[in-house]
C-alpha cells in the first residue's frame, strides 16, 4: 500500500544536499511530495515561502525547514528508525561532504555540465581531479574496512551525503576510485542499495549503472 506523502520536498535533481536529503527519506521509508525547483528561474511561490531561494527546502502542515543538515536532523527526530545520526564521527563525515567535497569538485562539474567539451578548461579538470584524489585519500582512511556501509554495521547519513557526490563526480568525469580499496568496496556495495533508487537522477542513473556493470580500468 502507497504511503501517504507527510512533507512536501522543494528540490533539484542533481543538488547534492537535495539528493542526501532524498536518501535520508528512502532509508527511513518517508514518503514525500516533490517539487522540483529551477534555481535559476525560481518561481514566486518558492521565494515568499523561502526568501533565501536555496533548495532543499522541507514544507510541513504550516511549517518550513531550511538547510539540508537541519532537514536531516528534524527527520531524524520524527522518523527514528534506522538510526542515521548517530555519531560525531557521522556527523563529521557529513560536513566533510557538504562543505570540503564540493568545493574540490564542482568548477569541473559546473563546467562539463554547462560548456561544450571544445571550450573545456582542461587546467579546471586537471585541478579537479588532483583535489578528488585527496577527498579518496581521505575518505580510504575514514571507511570501514569491512562495512557494509561506510560506518560499518549500519547506514547513516554519511553514506546518503557521499552517494550523492559520488555519483556527481563518477558522472562528470572525475577518476581514480578503483585505487582506494575500502572506498572502491564501499561504493559497489552502495550501487544497488542507493544509487539503483528513483532518488538518483534519471540520466545520472541510466548512465552509471551501464557504465558500473562494465567499469573500466580507471573508473
Ligand atoms: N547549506 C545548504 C546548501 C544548499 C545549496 O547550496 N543549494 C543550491 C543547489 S545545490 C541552491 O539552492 N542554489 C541556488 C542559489 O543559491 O540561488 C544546505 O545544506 O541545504
Amino acid at each position: 500500500m502507497a504511503t501517504t506523502p507527510l512533507y512536501t520536498l522543494y528540490d533539484k535533481a542533481e543538488c547534492p544536499f537535495c539528493w542526501k536529503v532524498r536518501l535520508v527519506c528512502l532509508l527511513k521509508g518517508v514518503a514525500f511530495h516533490e517539487i522540483t525547483i529551477d534555481t535559476d528561474a525560481k518561481p514566486a511561490e518558492f521565494l515568499a515561502l523561502s526568501p533565501k531561494g536555496k533548495v532543499p527546502v522541507l514544507q510541513g502542515d504550516g511549517w518550513i525547514l531550511e538547510e539540508s543538515k537541519v532537514i536531516v536532523a528534524f527527520l531524524e527526530e520524527h522518523h527514528p528508525e534506522p538510526a542515521l545520526l548517530s555519531d560525531a564521527h557521522t556527523l563529521e563525515i557529513e560536513a566533510y561532504s557538504d562543505k570540503s567535497i564540493g568545493v574540490a569538485i564542482r568548477d569541473a562539474i559546473f563546467m562539463r555540465r554547462s560548456q561544450d567539451p571544445a571550450d573545456w578548461d582542461h587546467e579546471v579538470l586537471e585541478r579537479c581531479q588532483r583535489n578528488w584524489d585527496e577527498v579518496l585519500t581521505t575518505l580510504e582512511a575514514q571507511c570501514d574496512a569491512d562495512g557494509p556501509w561506510f560506518l560499518g554495521g549500519r547506514p547513516s547519513v554519511a553514506d546518503c551525503a557521499l552517494v550523492a557526490r559520488f555519483a556527481l563526480a563518477a558522472y562528470y568525469g572525475l577518476k581514480g576510485v578503483h585505487a582506494y580499496p575500502r572506498v572502491s568496496a564501499w561504493w559497489q556495495r552502495m550501487v544497488p542499495r542507493l544509487l539503483d533508487q528513483p532518488t538518483t537522477p534519471a540520466a545520472i542513473r541510466t548512465h552509471l549503472m551501464a557504465r558500473l556493470s562494465a567499469p573500466t580500468a580507471t573508473e
